[in-house]
C-alpha cells in the first residue's frame, strides 16, 4: 500500500464525522462522461450553450437533446466499486454526510444496493442516499412554475412543440438540475455546509473542485479544522490545503481508503 493511501486509510479509520463530496470522476468507471479534461462533455460544446437558463430558453431542443442522450448513456450504466465503497461507509459508520455534485443517480443505486445486502444487519438506505445539491437528472421541473416530476418524463426532441410542457400552466419541462447562474437548493446546500463545518475529515473523490459553491464545501471544512483527503487521477485546486492527495482511479483506490479491501492500490501519491 503506498504512503498517501496508507495517510488516507489512517485518517478514516480515526474519524468521527465525515463529510463526502463527489464529482464526475466518481463515476467515470461506470462509464458515465466527466465535464472537463480531453473526454469531457465540454470538450466540443461550451457550457454556456447547454448548461444554463439562458441556453435552454434560446434553444430548448438541442439542450432536451443533450440530455436525452445523457440520459440514455446513464441508464446503461452501473454503480462501480467507489459508489459501493462510500454507501458501505455511510451504512456502517455513525455519521457520514454523503454530498454529490452528480445527476446521475448512482450514489442512490449503490446505496439501495448495499443496504439489501446489509438488510440482516437492520441498514437503512436512506442513511447513504446523497445530498444531490446540483440535482437529478431522472427528474424534471417545469420551467415555468417550478412544479417537479416525480419521475423522468418520456421526451420526444423532434421539435420545440414536441417537448414536454407541465400539465397545470403549460410551460416546457425541462431536467431538474442546477445550471450555471442558478441558486442551488439553499436547504440541500445548507446541509452541506452544516456536515462540512461539524466534519473531522472532509473525503473529496473525483471532482476538479472549481464550480461553486460546491468547492467551498472543503474549504469549510479545513478552515473548520477537518484533515482533507482527496482521491483523484490529476492535481486539482485542492491540493493547496489537502492533508493528503491519493492519485488514482477512484474505484481502485476508495474500497482500500475505506478500509474494505486488502489489496495495494494508487500510483503516485504526495501526502
Ligand atoms: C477521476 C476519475 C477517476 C476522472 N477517479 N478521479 C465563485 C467563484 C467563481 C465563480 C463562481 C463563484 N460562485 C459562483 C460562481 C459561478 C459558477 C461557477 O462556479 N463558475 C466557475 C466554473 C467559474 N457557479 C454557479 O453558477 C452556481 N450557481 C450559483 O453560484 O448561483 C448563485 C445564485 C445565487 C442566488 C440566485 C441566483 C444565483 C451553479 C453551478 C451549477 C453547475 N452545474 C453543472 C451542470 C449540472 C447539470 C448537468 O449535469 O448537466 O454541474 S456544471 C458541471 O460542473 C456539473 C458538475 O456537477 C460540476 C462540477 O464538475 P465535476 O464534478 O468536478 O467534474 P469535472 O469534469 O470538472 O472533474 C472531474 C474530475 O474527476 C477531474 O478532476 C478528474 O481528474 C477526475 N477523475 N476520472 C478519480 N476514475
Ligand atoms: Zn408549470
Amino acid at each position: 500500500m503506498n504512503a498517501a493511501v496508507e495517510r488516507a486509510r489512517d485518517l478514516v479509520g480515526r474519524a468521527e464525522r465525515i463529510v463526502v463530496l463527489t464529482g464526475a470522476g466518481v463515476s467515470a468507471e461506470s462509464g458515465v462522461p466527466t465535464f472537463r479534461g480531453t473526454d469531457g462533455l465540454w470538450k466540443s460544446r461550451r457550457p454556456e450553450q447547454l448548461a444554463t437558463p439562458e441556453a435552454f430558453a434560446r434553444d430548448p431542443r438541442t439542450v432536451w437533446e443533450w440530455y436525452a442522450w445523457r440520459r440514455s448513456v446513464i441508464g446503461a450504466c452501473l454503480p462501480n466499486p467507489a459508489h459501493l465503497a462510500l454507501a458501505r461507509l455511510a451504512l456502517t459508520h455513525d455519521h457520514v454526510t454523503l454530498v454529490t455534485q452528480n445527476v446521475d443517480g448512482l450514489h442512490h443505486r449503490a446505496a439501495d444496493e448495499v443496504a439489501d445486502d446489509l438488510a440482516d444487519a437492520g441498514a437503512d438506505a436512506a442513511r447513504a442516499h446523497p445530498l444531490e445539491v446540483h440535482g437529478a437528472m431522472h427528474r424534471d421541473r417545469c420551467s415555468g412554475c417550478g412544479w417537479r416530476s416525480p419521475g423522468r418524463t418520456d421526451v420526444d426532441t423532434t421539435s420545440v412543440d414536441t417537448l414536454p410542457r407541465c400539465e397545470s400552466c403549460g410551460e416546457l419541462l425541462r431536467p431538474d438540475v442546477v445550471w450555471f447562474g442558478e441558486a442551488l437548493d439553499m436547504e440541500v446546500l445548507g446541509a452541506a455546509l452544516e456536515a462540512a463545518r461539524h466534519a473531522d475529515l472532509c473525503l473529496v473523490v473525483g471532482t476538479s473542485a472549481v464550480v461553486y459553491p460546491a468547492a467551498s464545501i472543503p474549504e469549510l471544512a479545513h478552515r473548520s479544522g477537518a484533515a482533507v483527503v482527496e482521491v483523484n487521477l490529476e492535481e486539482t485546486p485542492l491540493a493547496r490545503y489537502a492533508t493528503t492527495s491519493v492519485r488514482g482511479a477512484a474505484g481502485l483506490t476508495l474500497p482500500t481508503v475505506l478500509g474494505l479491501a486488502l489489496t495495494p492500490c494508487g500510483t503516485s501519491t504526495h501526502g
